[in-house]
């Protein structure tokens, strides 16, 4: 396999203006014709080479003639034409194998149904095609299929005519007025349940919504078409930006790579984020449908009006849409609650994607397989860039900043300096040294120390940042960092400090060091220090444990409040590996959580979230070489300790705050059940009969998924004795649910047992498990590869089932396989003896005669 750089970028010699498709679908010999209209670009002899994979060449015709053998040549997955006229019609027909497509790339079956995945360049499995996004074509699609098993057939745009023809055939014929790359192509063809609704939007365009999901599941349906409704209306009074079809359409599949994909009104859903009802989806499963549903339309402008030039610039348009949907999950409910579960993201998976031999910038220079760039760099880090962006040019600098970019910008492809010119040019301010953040990998590292003088009442942080490198980045440059800060007296009160430098509390970094002095300062402040999680950066200052506590009570940034929680717990931990001795808290620390259970009123999702202990993974990243078993020992012990130390507490804020009366999806509701559950979740660590009665109460008498599977998980990760009855009777009642199975799979795959690793291995010829299906992967064996110290047993058996299975993968679904891969690439970061034992079965990878290009990419990038 070729690396490509982002350097070589060249516009296309050639462009296609329209296509024309007709797709006849049959489980193995789908013939597609495809009509080309295509023209010369610059003067150039080049020969026209289109990009083609696992296709079988049928037939090409250029302007209606046939081109026999000597004109074209099909080599390295490329049909090289030669001599070709300035501007010509192309007719190329290919003939295609879905119901043996088990990548689930290109066209597919999933189920009874046909779809497609096109992003990032799937549609060269689909026919002979420029598969690049800057080549933007006016694409109409005729399908025909057989009637019974396909009644619906749809495609990109608007319906524009269908027909029946004899042997029980039938046709439909599609049309997008707006021109786009053929990563947005998209067909579906099956049975499906139809949930219909519609939408006007402010412009007084009536849009009909249709949301097709399997037949049985219309009452599951319903939450994601009113999330559907509140994403619409959310983009036209926040961001301006209307829906441009008269119809919008989604369907939920069951076999699925990735979340969902945004093609142009047509979206594919990986059904897990489509259907939810009380009874068998959680208050997060809810939420992810809302967050998801968001995601794909808010694509509809940033993505697909205004796309990329080419991929090295994904993070244009998902970072930016990462960004969005973030807000609209913030500005539906619980904006706490969404913020601090971005900062774990980040913490517990970007940061450490940014220590690993995979480190790329958000915008990398150097891709081999691109669908290993789909990663929380790009999406989530991307995010935090933007947000960065937000902070400091505010709400309405930004959003002057967005209307520029699509002013100028719509219906073309463009690239991530084209948004941050938008951003300079619309607020009058230069974005230099910003622009670092798309080019350097890693995390900064942000060293504070203070120093106070009483008597001159001067306060001076002194701040420095450094990034360590990383792959192909020796030497890093300064970042650009606004560093949002807010002080405390020691009593609580917040203090209003001023500064020259200081800005909507905001202080912007731009040196290796820098100081930045407060003057009249009558005490030393408590220091909240990147209040909202300002830069995706790590902070490294000592605080004191009162500091911390007085920021854990006082703070009024939920960010700062959570995290000063976080830095007790993980102080302790650490502590405790350092001595080899038990894990301590103070009676001040305690006393601080018991006041907060005492106080959930105000806020019980924000003390759920803070009484919740950093996971092993998270804690691994605080050490260069991570300590397994210490990790694993200590966070057994704090949850025990918590436990014990808080019972009563605990005992009482379960039976206080769990809502009355039946389910409902309200903010008020979930932050209750967050902070129920997770006093349950402590307490199961207590083998006491009042709290097996407790569990197994809230287990069968549950309403609601949410309560169901939380007492589950309880039981499990408790090792608790009710969990494998628990187990049992969850497998017998929701055997038929293959979604509901899934959380039984990876609330079995996460336990910290022993017998974890063997339970996994048996659960893969449960009924409940397929290898086919990335759903089932992903719950069983990716929840798995993070679970620190059961994936890095001792005797490296963990690694060596998961490379069986990276091997199994590697000819059916290499994407799903160089997922899993990942957690095998770190070995710099283990003891000897693990390193040894990972290198081994990474250069068994290495030698696999077929090795994917997702695989090899990530291998060879570890083994460098
Ligand atoms: N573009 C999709 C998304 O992130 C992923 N294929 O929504
Ligand atoms: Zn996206």
């Amino acid at each position: 396999p070729q690396a490509k750089y982002r350097k070589d970028y060249q516009t296309p010699d050639y462009t296609i203006d329209e296509v024309d498709l007709d797709i006849r679908l049959q489980d193995h010999q789908t013939l597609v014709s495809s009509r080309l209209t295509v023209r010369r670009q610059g003067e150039h002899n080049e020969p026209l080479r289109l990009d083609g994979e696992a296709l079988k060449l049928i037939n090409i015709e250029l302007d209606g003639e046939v081109l026999s053998e000597h004109r074209f040549q099909v080599v390295n997955n490329q049909l090289q034409i030669d001599d070709v006229p300035e501007a010509f019609e192309l007719l190329i027909i290919t003939q295609l194998d879905p119901a043996n497509n088990s990548a689930l790339e290109g066209l597919y079956k999933s189920g009874g149904a046909f779809c497609t995945q096109c992003e990032a360049e799937g549609f060269r499995r689909i026919t002979y095609y420029l598969d690049r996004p800057d080549v933007l074509a006016v694409f109409t699609t005729r399908l025909q299929a057989d009637k019974d098993k396909y009644p619906y057939l749809l495609a990109n745009g608007n319906k524009t005519d269908s027909g029946e023809l004899e042997n029980g055939q039938h046709w439909v014929s599609w049309h997008d007025p707006h021109p786009k790359p053929c990563y947005l192509f998209a067909v579906v063809a099956g049975d499906f349940d139809l949930l219909e609704d519609s939408y006007r939007t402010k412009h007084g365009r009536d849009v009909a919504l249709q949301l097709f999901v399997d037949k049985g599941n219309l009452g599951r349906a319903e939450f994601a078409m009113r999330s559907l409704k509140a994403a619409m209306k959310w983009d036209e009074v926040r961001f301006n930006l209307v829906y441009d079809l008269d119809i919008y359409m989604i369907v939920a599949v069951d076999f699925f790579n990735m979340g969902a994909m945004e093609n142009k009104g047509l979206n594919v859903f990986n059904a897990k984020y489509v259907l939810a009802d009380a009874k068998t989806a959680t208050d997060q499963d809810f939420l992810n449908v809302e967050s998801v549903i968001g995601h794909e339309y808010f694509h509809n402008w940033t993505g697909n009006r205004i796309t990329c030039r080419d991929w090295f610039q994904l993070s244009l348009k998902e970072g930016l849409t990462v960004f969005r949907d973030q807000e609209f999950s913030g500005d539906m409910s619980m904006r706490p609650v969404h913020r601090i579960q971005d900062v774990r993201i980040m913490r517990t998976h970007q940061f450490h994607e940014d220590s690993s031999p995979m480190a790329h910038p958000i915008r990398p220079d150097k891709v081999i397989e691109m669908n290993n760039f789909y990663t929380v760099t790009v999406y989530n880090k991307g995010a935090e860039v933007i947000r960065m962006l937000h902070s400091l040019l505010d709400e309405q600098g930004f959003q002057k900043g967005m209307q520029l970019y699509v002013e100028r910008h719509d219906g073309q492809a463009v690239t991530c300096e084209d948004f941050v010119c938008a951003m300079e040019d619309a607020n009058s301010t230069e974005l230099r040294q910003f622009r670092r953040w798309y080019e350097q990998a890693g995390t900064p590292v942000l060293s504070i120390t203070e120093s106070y003088d009483a008597s001159a009442e001067r306060y001076t942080l002194h701040c420095r940042q450094h990034t360590a490198a990383t792959p192909g980045q020796k030497k890093k440059q300064a970042f650009h960092i606004p560093l949002r800060v807010h002080f405390y007296s020691d009593s609580g009160e917040l203090l209003k400090l001023t500064s020259d430098e200081l800005k909507n509390d905001i202080l912007q970094l731009t040196e290796e060091q820098q100081d930045f002095v407060f003057e009249k300062v009558k005490e030393k402040p408590v220091p909240g220090l990147l209040a909202g999680f300002s830069a995706p950066v790590k902070l490294d200052y000592e605080y004191q444990e009162k500091q911390l506590l007085t920021l854990l009570a006082y703070s009024q940034d939920p960010f700062i409040c959570w995290d000063a929680a976080q830095q007790v717990y993980l102080q302790a931990m650490k502590k405790a590996i350092a001595a080899g001795s038990p894990v301590q808290l103070s009676q001040a620390s305690l006393d601080a959580l018991k006041h907060k259970l005492e106080n959930q009123q105000s806020d019980p999702a924000l003390v759920s979230l803070l009484l919740q202990i950093p996971s092993e993974e998270s804690l691994s990243g605080e050490y260069d070489v991570i300590p397994v078993a210490d990790i694993h020992r200590v966070c057994g012990e704090l949850k025990q300790l918590l436990a014990s130390e808080l019972e009563k507490e605990l005992k009482e804020t379960y039976s206080s705050c769990h809502p009355q009366g039946a389910y409902q999806f309200a903010p008020t509701d979930i932050a209750q059940r967050m902070l129920a559950n997770t006093c349950l979740a402590f307490l199961a660590n207590l083998k006491n009969p009042e709290i097996t009665a407790l569990l197994e109460r809230q287990f069968s008498k549950a309403d609601n998924m949410t309560d169901e599977l939380a007492a589950m998980q309880a039981a499990v990760h408790a090792n608790h004795t009710s969990a494998d009855n628990m187990l049992r009777e969850f497998a017998a009642k929701w055997q038929s649910n293959s979604l509901v199975m899934d959380k039984w799979l990876a609330t079995q795959a996460s336990a910290a047992r022993s017998s974890t690793l063997d339970s996994v291995k048996q659960l893969t010829s449960h009924g409940a498990f397929s290898w086919q299906n990335p759903n089932r992967i992903y719950s069983l064996v990716a929840t798995f590869t993070h679970n620190l110290a059961q994936l890095h047993r001792e005797d490296g058996e963990g690694y060596r089932w998961l490379r069986e299975v990276i091997v199994r993968l590697n000819s059916s679904n290499p994407q799903v396989a160089s997922r899993l891969v990942t957690a095998l690439l770190q070995w710099r970061r283990f003891d000897e003896k693990r390193q040894t034992l990972l290198k081994q079965e990474l250069k068994t990878l290495q030698e696999l005669p077929d090795l994917a290009s997702d695989l090899y990419e990530k291998v060879e990038q570890s083994l460098q």
